[in-house]
This record gives structure tokens, sequence and C-alpha cells, in this order.
């Protein structure tokens, strides 16, 4: 059987303004993971159209498609492509499941939640002449997955091909997340077992690891276990967790032994109201400042993620915001536009209130205002975003934030992150479309490393080492 697997491209990747860098980061894991059930003797062809261009001449017996929503529109034009030439088209992933009917109006089956469950259901059901047109996840594991097909990844396109995920979901429930409608009907929150997350490691080759676990520190004896076990392993690693998990004594000092070099945290507001309006109460009288001196006193950058627009924000917030980023020493800081995700509470409670401007799915991007703010217009939610952008990343910026390091590599690593990361999107773009973005994997090796300094890094950084990775860059350039 021929399997042609596809992950569009957001509309934007089309656009002159588009950032060749932000969608170089990871591979598609989520087709890769559904790969691994199919069987030898089917041909695959797995696409990523941010990376690659389509080729859309081919006649697969079966296309799988992921669709994001801002990929919405692109994935539902190519399901419509495969359909008129008559293979069988199955589309998935959060979109499908917060807007059901929408997508079935593009496809031959679709699927509700993770795929573990229903995607080998569907494989049978196929096989056999007789596919359902839904198939909706209801058994949630990990246990016994067979291997995620990373053989069909180009790794040369990424810069971090050794992205991982060994949970699924979160034990929280904010309400502008996608996490509540995407499993909902079953577990959201899920783990591999221990040996099963290691021996994944274990595959990876190299150095660097990205999780991409919305909370890898949600479960502590998990998590626990996890980092004891890649204690000694030599790895250099980046995740997401919670404040609350980063105050939590203990955890956090074994994941630092593990590797753990940089963490994506969750702040989202500086104001209470805005927590509690949100759900989001593990982060409420938390102390934010404790949890940042606790994570660069262990060595731990951090892209700290804040939201704007919600009820309580007036214009002033972009501006405090930053200020308190960069005296805080926060390393590099995602900013977003609430956006109320179908199927969410919170699209709920903004639709309920006749707050929603449209649904231009293309524009639920995280950077356009689709909904009325309760205290800003949306023009001056969206200025003050970029504005945001702007003042975090200017040079004084990135200097003041340094400065508060207590000592020079930990000055020079901070611009190095900071600086590398915004000031120079020029040469990022070259490097990507020359298909050189692995290359400067040692570059981040080294930032996070922290030039080698960290008193925890465990591993030498050798010839041997670095020559075992160019090597294997070299036949996956193949
Ligand atoms: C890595 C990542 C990215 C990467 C790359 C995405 C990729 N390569 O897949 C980059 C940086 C490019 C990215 C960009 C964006 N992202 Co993003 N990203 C993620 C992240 C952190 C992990 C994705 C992942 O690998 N998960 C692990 C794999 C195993 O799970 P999975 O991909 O969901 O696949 C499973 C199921 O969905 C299902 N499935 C999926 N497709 C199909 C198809 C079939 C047929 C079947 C049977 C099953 C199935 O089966 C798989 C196995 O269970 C998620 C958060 C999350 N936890 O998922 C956010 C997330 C997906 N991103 C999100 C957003 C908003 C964006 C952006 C719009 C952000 C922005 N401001 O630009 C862009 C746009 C992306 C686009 N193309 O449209 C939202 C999605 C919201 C939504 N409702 O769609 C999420 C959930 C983050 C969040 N908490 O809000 N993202
Ligand atoms: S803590 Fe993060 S991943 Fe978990 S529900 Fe809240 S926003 Fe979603």
């Amino acid at each position: 059987m021929k399997v042609k697997m596809i992950l569009p491209a957001l509309t934007e990747a089309k656009s002159p303004f588009w950032r060749p860098i932000k969608y170089s980061l990871f591979p598609p894991l989520g087709l890769a993971t559904l790969a691994g059930y199919l069987d030898d003797t089917d041909e695959i062809a797995l696409q990523d159209e941010h990376v690659e261009t389509l080729a859309l001449d081919d006649e697969p017996d079966l296309v799988v498609i992921q669709v994001y929503i801002t990929s919405a529109r692109r994935a539902y034009e190519l399901a419509d492509h495969y359909r008129g030439k008559g293979a069988h088209v199955a589309l998935g992933g959060l979109h499908v499941t917060s807007l059901p009917e929408e997508a079935a109006q593009h496809a031959d089956t679709i699927f509700l939640g993770p795929g573990e469950d229903t995607w080998p259901a569907f494989l049978a059901d196929f096989r056999a002449g007789r596919p359902g047109q839904v198939y909706r996840s209801q058994r949630r594991t990990l246990v016994g997955l067979p291997p995620i097909r990373r053989d069909l990844i180009k790794r040369h396109l990424y810069l971090v091909p050794n992205s991982i995920v060994v949970s699924r979901g979160c034990p929280h429930t904010c309400d502008f997340c996608y996490k509540e409608a995407f499993f909902e009907g079953g577990k959201s929150f899920y783990t591999q077992t221990v040996d099963a997350a290691l021996a994944e490691i274990e595959r990876l080759p190299g150095r660097h690891l990205y999780f991409l676990d919305d909370h890898l520190f949600g479960q502590a004896r998990f998590a626990a276990a996890l980092f004891e076990g890649m204690a000694g392993m030599g790895r250099l690693w980046q995740a997401a967790g919670t404040v609350q998990s980063v105050l939590k004594p203990g955890l956090l000092e074994k994941a630092v032994a593990s590797g753990l070099r940089s963490l994506f945290v969750g702040f989202e507001t500086l104001n209470p109201n805005n927590l509690r309006e949100q759900n989001k109460y593990q982060n409420l009288n938390r102390d934010y400042s404790a949890a940042i001196r606790r994570l660069h006193d262990l060595g731990v950058m951090i892209n700290g993620s804040f939201v704007f627009g919600m009820d309580d924000d007036d214009e002033t917030v972009f501006e405090r915001t930053v200020v308190w980023a960069v005296s805080q020493g926060i390393e590099t800081a995602t900013f977003h536009i609430l956006t109320p995700y179908p199927g969410t509470a919170l699209y709920q409670r903004i639709a309920t209130q006749g707050r929603l401007l449209h649904s231009n799915w293309d524009l639920y991007d995280t950077r356009h205002v689709v909904y009325r703010p309760a205290r800003l217009t949306p023009e001056t939610l969206e200025a003050g975003y970029w504005q945001a952008y702007r003042d975090f990343y200017r040079w004084s910026a990135i200097f003041s934030g340094a400065a508060t390091k207590p000592d020079l590599t930990g000055r020079l690593r901070h611009v190095a992150y900071a600086g590398g990361w915004k000031k120079f999107e020029p040469l990022w773009d070259w490097v990507i479309r020359a298909k050189r973005v692995t290359h400067v994997l040692p570059a981040l090796e080294a930032i996070l490393s922290g030039f080698g300094r960290l008193a925890s890094d465990r591993r030498p950084w050798t010839a041997d080492r670095r020559l075992e990775i160019e090597n294997h860059e070299c036949q996956s350039t193949l």
C-alpha cells in the first residue's frame, strides 16, 4: 500500500514575512508516530511542507494529513486534491478534534483525539476493505507503542531533529489551552513507562534533546525516575514546565543533573485576576521571582511565555511585562495574543458573550486579535504585542538582562542565546535555505552548556563525540 503523510504548512509559510527559523525547528513527530503502525511492506512518503515543497503528482492509496488550526485551510485544499485523485483521505489532529463537522467535508475518515488506539483500528478496517468514517479515541495509553519511524524524518532540515515526547497532555486545565478539548472522553494526562522513555532517548543520536511534552514535570514520580535514568547519559536538554514544578524542591535538581539547560515556563500573566479568569490556579500566589532565581542558580535558562489580552489587561500591560521580564534576567520570551481555540472553555465564554470577531482560522495564530478584548481595542492589543517583542529583544534590553547574571560566562551565555535567536534572522534564513541548519546545533549545545562551564556537564565534549554527530548528519543528508 502507498501511504502519503503530510504536515501542511500554515498559510503564512507562503508569505514573504514568514520566519523560516520558527518552522524549521521540530520534525513532524505525530506523523512519524503514526507511521510506526504501518507495515514494513507499505511504501511511505512523509512530507513536512514547512521545510520542503510537496510532491502532489503522486498516486497514493491512503493520504494522512495532520491538521492544526492555522494550517486547516491548506490541509483541506490538499485533502480535496487527493480525494479528486481517488485516494482515501484520513484527517486527524487538534483542529479535526475541535471541529469534526468542518473537517469531515474534506475527508473519507476523520479521527478525534490522539491516534494511538484509533489509527491501528482504522488500518485493520481499511485493509479489510471497510474503513469507518469517524474514529474517536477512548483508550489512552502509551504502553507497548511501536517505535517512532524516525527514519522517515529528514533530520538535516531541522534545527532540533531530536525532539521527543514521553507523555501526553497535562494535569492542569487552563481555559485557553487546547488540551481539554483534544483529550475529551478519556484520560488527559498519561506517560510512557520510564524504561520505554529511556530506550527512546538512547536511540537518539548526538547530545541535544528537546522534550515537547506539555508538562514534563507533571507526574513527579515518573519525572524523577526519568531524570535519574538519564543522569550520566551526557545529554543537554530543553523542555517545558510550570512555575509550580520549578518551585517544588528536589525534582528540578534531578533534572539539572541529567542535563536540563533551558526551560519554557508558562508565566502567562503577572495579574492574579487574569490567572483566576483563565482557571490557571497552579500559578496563583506563586513567587515568580523565586522560581526564576532557582532556575538561574542551577544554570537553567528561561524562555518565559506571556499571553496578552486577558480581561484585566489594559494598555500598560505590554511595557510592564517586558520591564519585569528584563529585570528578572529571563533570557528569551515568547509573547502571545490570547486566542480562543474552538473547543476550549475560553472559546465558549467569548462566543457566548458575542465577542468573537470572525472565524478565519488562518488568523488564529496567537499573533492576530480574533475577539473583542475587554479593556483594550484590538488595534492596541496587536500593536502592543509587536512592541513587546521589539522592546524585549532590543540590544539594550538584552544587555540589561545579561547584567543580572553574576559572572561573565553567564552574561555571555545570555547575550549569545537571546541575541543569536532574534538578532540574526537573515543569517538563519540563509542557513535554512542552504539546508545547513543542523550544522548550527553544536553552537546551540555550546551555549546551553554555558560554554562547557556548568559543573553538572559530566560528559566531555570530545573530538570523538563531535565526529559521531557529524557522521550521523552526513548519513542523514545522503
Ligand atoms: C512542536 C510544536 C510546534 C512546532 C512544529 C509542529 C510539528 N512539527 O508538528 C512549530 C514550532 C512549527 C509549531 C508552530 C505552531 N504551533 Co505548535 N506546537 C508544537 C507542540 C509543542 C508539540 C507538537 C507535537 O509534536 N506533539 C506530539 C505528537 C506525538 O502529538 P501530535 O502531533 O498531536 O500527534 C498526535 C495526534 O494529534 C494524532 N494525530 C495528528 N494528526 C493525525 C492524523 C491522523 C490521520 C490520525 C489518525 C491522528 C493524528 O495522533 C498523533 C499521535 O497521538 C504542540 C503542543 C502539543 N503538546 O501538541 C504545539 C501546538 C500544536 N501548536 C500550536 C500553535 C497555536 C502553533 C502556532 C499557530 C503558533 C504560532 N503562533 O505560530 C504555529 C502554527 C503551526 C502550523 N503549522 O499551523 C497549538 C495548536 C492549537 C490548535 N488548536 O491547533 C499547540 C497545541 C500549542 C498550544 N498549547 O496551544 N508548533
Ligand atoms: S499548564 Fe500549560 S499545558 Fe497544562 S493545561 Fe495549562 S496551558 Fe495547557
